[in-house]
């Protein structure tokens, strides 16, 4: 499985210091693909509609992967959603308009689970799309996805592009976001569980019933799903483009967890040994968000990092990739401190640096993004 696949031809990354942008920078070296282009937002503000415009006009790039995104937890989704919505809406918006006028040959636009209808029935099939109300918590952020799965098939319809949505259930792996206000769930707890056990702590209390499942990929299996799809040969990618009314192709085939499970696969692979409860009283989040991941399947594709023992060994290699807790607002160390990305900057063909993704826990309180 996953082994046929031609290379995506002069490929752009956008938000290559991402979780996932970091992965697909990985895999394009791993796969020595020639020429790729990887912008973190150091290089390029994507809200910026004419030096997007501008430099992605410039860039050469064929095949572009967006997975550039303002990100937040279901604190600073409540907190911001004018931010989430706005700055989103014009990373999106920008992008997709330059990529049209650049002639970019393929556009794989990096959606979310979360812009699933609350309520769709399980595992979800890309065709429960637009059919019910989103997750209160992060509406402002699916939304803004919606409305640039809405504009990828209006520019495919008007003007005959070839842009693909695809919508990954929740990642984790190295390079996560420790950021307790912005972290997606695994990371949270990573970080929630290191610090317990520094701190000898003998009970740590985690959001919500824990009840609610999410759906676990290794961020490398997904990184390659979207390399994966990106170098399909022409007739297979116009097949998924055209399989429903929206060009969206699921990305799953992970394992399910509850929370209170994946606390408990964290503290053990850290080895905290203190209690876990849980507080009702905070939000839990959707229910539940399984992917269906038929389509994938049948084009050949499926996840293949196990979950369980290797996990274990993964969330270890992660664990010792977090620095030493600082707040990057107030200590500037933090910003340079990590290893440099490959990184090819727009205009100036040299390497960037990767931020450090680390930060200084604010209060005790677990703002998990159950994403
Ligand atoms: P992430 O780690 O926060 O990465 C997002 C990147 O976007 C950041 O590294 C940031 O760049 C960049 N960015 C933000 N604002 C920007 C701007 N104005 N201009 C240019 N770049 C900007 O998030 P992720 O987890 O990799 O997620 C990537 C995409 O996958 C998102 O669309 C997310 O919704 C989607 N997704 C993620 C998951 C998950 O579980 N992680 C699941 C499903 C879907 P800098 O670092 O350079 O500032
Ligand atoms: C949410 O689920 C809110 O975000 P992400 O797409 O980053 O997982």
């Amino acid at each position: 499985m996953n082994a046929v696949i031609t290379n995506p031809s002069r490929l752009l990354i956008l938000g290559a210091r991402g979780l996932l942008g970091q992965a697909l920078v990985r895999h394009a070296e791993a796969q020595s693909l020639p020429g790729v282009l990887a912008w973190g937002r150091a290089e390029l503000d994507l809200r910026d509609a004419a030096k997007t415009d501008a430099a992605i006009g410039s860039s050469g790039a064929q095949t572009l992967i967006l997975a550039a995104a303002r990100v937040g937890g279901i604190h600073a989704n409540s907190s911001y959603p004018v931010e989430f919505l706005g700055d989103n809406l014009a990373i999106y918006s920008n992008v997709i308009h330059a990529a049209y006028r650049a002639g970019v040959k393929r556009l794989i636009f990096v959606g979310s689970n979360c812009s699933y209808p609350r309520n769709a029935p399980q595992p979800i099939a890309e065709t429960s799309l637009f059919q019910g109300e989103v997750e209160p918590t992060n509406s402002a952020f699916a939304q803004a996805k919606l409305a640039a799965i809405e504009l990828c098939r209006a520019y495919n319809q008007q003007h005959g592009t070839r842009y693909l949505t695809v919508m990954p259930t929740s990642l984790y792996g190295p390079g996560d976001n420790y950021d307790p206000q912005n972290s997606h769930v695994m990371a949270a707890m990573i970080r929630r569980f290191v610090a317990a056990k520094a701190a000898g702590s003998p009970l740590e209390t985690i959001w919500g019933t824990g009840t609610p499942l999410r759906e676990l990929l290794y961020v490398d299996d997904g990184a390659e799903a979207c390399l994966f799809l990106a170098g399909l040969p022409e007739a297979e990618f116009d097949t998924v483009l055209k399989t429903s009314r929206y060009p969206v192709v699921n990305i799953g085939g992970g394992v399910e967890r509850s929370i209170v499970q994946i606390a408990q696969d964290v503290a053990a692979a850290i080895g905290y040994d203190g209690k876990i409860a849980t507080d009702p009283s905070k939000p839990d989040g959707v229910p539940r968000k399984l992917l269906d991941n038929a389509r994938m399947a049948a084009l050949g594709w499926q996840a293949r990092t196990p979950y369980g023992m290797v996990c274990a060994g993964r969330l270890q290699i992660t664990c010792r990739g977090i620095p030493m807790p600082r707040h990057p607002r107030t200590d500037k160390k933090t910003k340079t401190t990590r290893k440099p990305a490959h990184v090819l900057r727009p205009g100036r063909q040299h390497l960037g640096r990767r931020r450090n993704r680390g930060a200084e826990p604010r209060d005790r309180e677990q703002h998990v993004h159950h994403g």
